[in-house]
């Protein structure tokens, strides 16, 4: 009797797997113009493959239970490679460990299918959990893996097991199969999350965007966005590391924000997509800003668009943690499509489409942060203004754009 439920059992789960897998997806109809959100997420614990999760044995395991739970599928980092859409995805176990597994797509947007195996990662002790990395695919011929490695912080009572330290781990690869480890960056911080390895030299040397925090939760000191660079990657040390976006009071990124994935290279500057965290009533909360960096000063910031751009909206507010939006994957395509992908809530990853055109235009023109209730008023009005004279003189703005 058992085989018989086991057979069953089993063929329903690969149905509802090869279902989900197979699953198409579709541009939501409403867009404020400067991105789309695809309507179905890309990847959720669920597309975790069944033989991860299951001991498919009917001798070892004849009610065909789970022995392995998977919890949450996020934070990932994105790559082209091969013609196909890569996510390095963090993985997250019940056990609350994460760790990094591959999953492709041939269009970016829809049947994401995990590799067989997690990445084969030459993890070390002090990985005690590993996670949110970014793929950069450097000027120096490597891909590199840029992630945070937390550890228990041992210089605290053993009564705390609760206190970490995040580190910055590199690793690089050639072929997203083979992964060489590197030490770990040295920079004057305590601590660092969210790391990332800008895709070219800046003066001959390797350069990082940092996130120096005094603990594992606050920043601290920690101003906002670092930059520093390093001699050699083999060895990567960053002597002197400065703030380049700065937290603001009363602003989306007033507690925290960090880097998400490496900059994209325009014409008209390096285009970033960072998170901003800032704290509420009921607890923090996570959106994603853009900026752009000047082309031959990647520390110096050119234009900064007020407020968020994208922030959690239905389902994306739920999860394991609520209210966050995060990224730190993205993938231009060759006709300037930008897909943007982003975990919602620590629990799943979505996708976004726009375009170099697009998001050029708004960071150039959507107007900069005043920082005062009066002043975000003034420039309101001035845009009231325009559109109530055009209203007036029943002139379409298209065409007095002809
Ligand atoms: O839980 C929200 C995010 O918190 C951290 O980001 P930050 O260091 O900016 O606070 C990270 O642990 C990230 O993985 C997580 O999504």
């Amino acid at each position: 009797m058992y085989k018989n439920n086991f057979d069953r059992r089993l063929k329903k789960i690969v149905e509802a797997y090869e279902a989900l897998i197979a699953k198409r997806n579709s541009l939501s109809e409403n867009s404020n113009g400067v991105f789309s959100r695809y309507c179905n997420p890309v990847i959720t614990a669920k597309h975790i493959p069944y033989f991860w999760k299951y001991d498919l044995d009917p001798k070892t395991n004849p009610l065909l239970m789970e022995r392995f739970g998977m919890n949450a599928t996020f934070n990932s980092g994105a790559i082209k490679f091969r013609g196909k859409y890569i996510l390095l995805v963090r993985v997250e176990g019940t056990d609350r460990k994460s760790f990094f597994a591959i999953a492709e797509s041939d269009n970016g947007i829809e049947n994401f299918r995990f590799w067989n195996y997690p990445v084969s990662m030459p993890y070390t002790e002090r990985d005690v959990n590993a996670y949110d990395m970014r793929l950069v695919a450097h000027e120096d011929g490597w891909i590199y893996g840029i992630f945070c490695t937390e550890k228990r912080d041992t210089s605290v009572p053993d009564s705390d097991q609760s206190s970490a330290v995040a580190q910055c781990g590199i690793t690089r690869t050639k072929d997203l199969i083979n992964w060489e480890r590197l030490p770990d960056l040295v920079t004057p911080s305590p601590q660092q999350r969210n790391v990332v390895l800008h895709p070219e030299f800046v003066n001959g040397k390797y350069a990082f965007y940092t996130r120096p925090q005094d603990s594992f939760i606050d920043a601290g000191s920690g101003g906002g966005i670092g930059f520093g660079l390093a001699e050699n990657i083999e060895r990567s040390v960053i002597k002197e590391e400065i703030i380049i976006d700065h937290r603001v009071y009363h602003t989306i990124s007033e507690l925290k924000n960090g880097l998400g994935p490496a900059p994209i290279k325009t014409a008209e500057g390096w285009l970033h997509l960072a998170h901003g965290v800032r704290n509420t009533a009921s607890g923090m909360r996570y959106t994603l800003y853009l900026f752009m960096t000047d082309l031959n000063d990647v520390t110096k910031i050119i234009y900064k668009p007020a407020g968020y751009f994208i922030a959690p909206e239905g389902e994306e507010y739920i999860g394991d943690v609520a209210n966050v939006v995060f990224s730190n994957g993205w993938i231009v395509d060759d006709n300037g499509r930008i897909l943007i992908y982003y975990a919602s809530s620590d629990s799943r990853m979505h996708v976004a489409e726009s375009s170099i055109q697009q998001l050029l235009d708004y960071v150039k023109n959507t107007p900069t942060d005043s920082f005062t209730s009066g002043g975000q008023v003034n420039t309101l009005k001035k845009i009231i203004n325009k559109n109530l004279d055009l209203i007036d003189q029943q002139i379409q703005p298209v065409e007095v754009l002809k």
